[in-house]
């Protein structure tokens, strides 16, 4: 363990101190049937910080005949208020732990603590009551059929069965809130793989699941790597659906690995989101808007505001605020206080983004802050703006993942179609922003996006309620509020004889 590690709780110390962290399957804490074992890294330090046991297609059968014994067994059977008290007690539970999981995930994967604090934490725990309160609500309906009135025809929703959840490594622990809220909460199980770089914070959360009384195989925790692991869920012929997060690439994979057994499949994969700034724009709100549009949880968020339009008239004199306040970021370990934009996660992605650093510069684009990734230890990029950068441009058109934002002018008074255009000319449609004082605008420019999610004077703001999701090659399906409830039921149709 390193020296930031010996400041963190008690109980994070003794987290880590366990391990191997071993698998959940079947209410049990489990190593894996091939007993390896791989090491998670923290990223501020490029050091070991626990060892967890790896889990290959043997493992994954094993948590598959556990979740469907639960499903045709005890949680079929339990009510819907029992239900709805577990997902709530385990949010009560999250809230006891909030400072110890907080630390562990900053560890795990890099984040500054303010976020997983004040952030990541509290969003979970807030989706989970959110789902609590779904369970008695969500139902089918009575239907007046116009062709046969001595048929009583009415719908239920009923749960697919075992779900297999794919997370990556950007907001761990969210992102498995987000999927255990809608599957649990309309009584399904599930088989939930973590990503190889963060798969500490869910196996915490196992232990809280555990605790809080869930019946034995209902969630299993799954530790592995996604070409192993990941893709015997895909390919498991019992695993129902598959509810994905991550790259477009892999999403491809997935599709096509899922449609062997004919499997729900939602996605939610990547972005390159466009935030338009309007001459009218409140610039004491569209800065910071815009600083935390890319450089939140170190860019590494797939709805970032990637692709910065900002108008002729006030292009140099935002853009230049903008950079005098990026160049102020506290750049620093996660578990530090003061630290708001923390290390990425992995050499790989820190790789990942200085060849993007390196491609904007050849390709004759302008840093005016950042610019080259900080040396080791610790796999730092300190927040980069890019000026003079045209469409055609790598850094314009790829997804970076990463702290690096592609500022572009636009033109034109009235004529908002030029930058809408420039705005869609994208693959992805997750993300979008818009800055304006003209509330005719916003909802114009609102409704002409290509995207699932705008955010008008605002951005990256996320709530349990609102569906987040995206078009084109950003994916399908949406996650969260009412809409996430549908992709985890079948909906039956039932007819009654009455005569
Ligand atoms: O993602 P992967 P990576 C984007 C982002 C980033 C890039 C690469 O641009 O730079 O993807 O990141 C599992 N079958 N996003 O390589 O590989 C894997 O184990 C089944 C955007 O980390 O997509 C992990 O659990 N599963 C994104 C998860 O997929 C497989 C967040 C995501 O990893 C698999 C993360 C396979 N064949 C990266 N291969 C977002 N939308 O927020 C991998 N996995």
């Amino acid at each position: 363990m390193s020296n930031t590690t010996e400041k963190v709780h008690p109980k994070v110390q003794d987290f880590l101190k366990k391990g191997p962290r071993k698998l959940f399957i079947d209410g049990q804490f489990v190593e894996s049937i091939s007993g390896k074992t791989f090491k998670s890294i923290n990223p501020a330090t490029g050091d070991g910080l626990c060892e967890v046991y790896e889990a290959d297609e043997k493992d994954i059968d094993r948590a598959v005949e556990a979740a469907e014994k639960a499903f045709h067994g005890p949680w079929s059977k339990m009510s819907a208020s029992e239900r709805s008290r577990l997902i709530w007690k385990l949010a009560d539970l999250i809230e006891e732990n909030l400072e110890p999981i907080a630390q562990l995930e900053t560890l795990d994967n890099g984040k500054p603590i303010r976020e997983t604090r004040n952030a990541d934490v509290p969003l979970v725990i807030d989706h989970f009551r959110y789902y609590a309160g779904w369970v008695n609500k969500f139902s089918g309906e009575v239907i007046n059929n116009s062709l046969h009135p001595h048929i009583f025809t009415y719908t239920r929703r009923e749960p697919i069965g075992v779900c297999g959840q794919i997370i990556p490594w950007n907001f761990p622990l969210l992102m498995a809130s987000w999927k255990l809220g809608a599957a649990l909460a309309t009584g399904n199980v599930v088989v939930l793989k973590t990503a190889e770089d963060t798969p500490l914070s869910a196996l915490y959360l196992a232990e809280l699941i555990q605790e809080a009384g869930f019946p034995e195989g209902v969630v299993n925790i799954i530790s592995g790597y996604g070409h192993i692991a990941g893709a015997a869920i895909t390919k498991h012929p019992r695993i129902r659906k598959i509810a994905f997060t991550g790259s477009t690439e892999v999403g491809k994979i997935i599709m096509r690995d899922a449609s062997q057994n004919v499997k729900r499949v939602t996605l939610e994969l990547g972005g390159k989101s466009p935030n338009i700034v309007f001459p009218d724009a409140d610039f004491s709100k569209a800065i910071p808007g815009a600083l935390r549009s890319i450089f939140f949880n170190q860019g590494q968020i797939c709805s970032a505001g990637s692709r910065l339009f900002v108008h002729k008239k006030i292009y140099d004199n935002f853009l230049s605020d903008m950079a005098s306040e990026a160049s102020k970021l506290k750049v620093g370990p996660g578990l530090e206080e003061e630290t708001q934009v923390g290390a990425l996660v992995s050499a790989k992605q820190y790789e990942t983004v200085r060849g993007y650093l390196e491609k904007g510069k050849e390709e004759g684009a302008k840093a005016l802050t950042g610019g080259a990734p900080k040396e080791g230890p610790g796999y730092f990029v300190p927040p980069t703006i890019f000026a003079d950068v045209n469409e055609q441009m790598t850094i314009a058109r790829e997804e970076i993942f990463g702290p690096v934002v592609a500022a572009m002018p636009f033109d034109g008074d009235e004529q908002i179609a030029d930058v809408i255009r420039r705005a869609n000319d994208s693959e992805y449609g997750l993300g979008a922003g818009v800055w304006t004082t003209d509330v005719r605008k916003a909802h114009k420019v609102a409704h002409a996006l290509e995207a699932g999610t705008v955010w008008v004077n605002c951005y990256n703001l996320f709530d349990a309620a609102m569906p987040f999701g995206g078009f084109k090659q950003s994916g399908f399906g949406r996650e969260m509020g009412k809409y996430a409830l549908e992709m985890y039921t079948e909906v039956k149709s039932v007819w009654v004889n009455l005569e």
